[in-house]
């Protein structure tokens, strides 16, 4: 009691740019390693985002003026991840006409079913786009998608990038016989 905890540290993977296209958004500092895989995505598509911990419970008015502030700032999308009782992504879609992607979180109970029904179940009239539990690959790739109907360089991005997947698989595949 009365003794100052440390100082936090900067987290190792954030990106903060200045015209983010992305809105990277957590409900938790705990989900982060989570992201990381669709953080890597978003930068391998050359895709400005931002990260930001916004939780639906422990900061509601912080959540609500960061949603707020997206679309006019030219974010096009959010990727929303959030574990157990997962009302981030609905939420933010609650406050804002921005496509949201949940990234159900699997939490340290249970087998992340809580997670995947909080995010896909939501009420008519306020959509999430809802990828498999932790698959932040997914949420960056359908953020690419819808980001590239406008943006013809991350659409060439994304095509390369299934282009890619469908070699590796190839490559794989040709090993089988050897
Ligand atoms: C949710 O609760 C977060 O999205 C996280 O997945 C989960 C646990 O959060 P911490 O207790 O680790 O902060 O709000």
């Amino acid at each position: 009691r009365g003794k100052k905890s440390a100082p936090l540290s900067p987290p190792s993977t954030s990106g903060q740019a200045k015209d983010a296209m992305v809105g990277v958004i957590m409900g938790s500092y705990s989900d982060m390693p989570v992201l990381q895989a669709g953080i890597n995505i978003l930068k391998k598509l050359n895709i400005p985002f931002e990260t930001h911990i916004t939780s639906a419970h422990r900061t509601p008015d912080w959540m609500g003026e960061y949603v707020h502030s997206a679309l006019p700032r030219g974010i096009q999308v959010l990727i929303a991840a959030a574990g157990g009782a997962a009302h981030l992504p609905g939420m933010a879609a609650s406050h804002t006409a921005i496509p949201v992607i949940g990234v159900p979180v699997k939490p340290t109970i249970g087998d992340g079913t809580d997670s995947v029904l909080s995010i896909l179940n939501m009420p008519r009239g306020v959509p999430v786009a809802t990828v498999g539990t932790n698959n932040s690959t997914n949420a960056a790739l359908l953020a690419a998608r819808i980001i590239g109907l406008k943006e013809s360089a991350i659409q060439n991005a994304v095509v390369k990038y299934a282009e890619e997947s469908t070699e590796e698989v190839m490559e794989r595949e040709k090993l089988m016989d050897e």
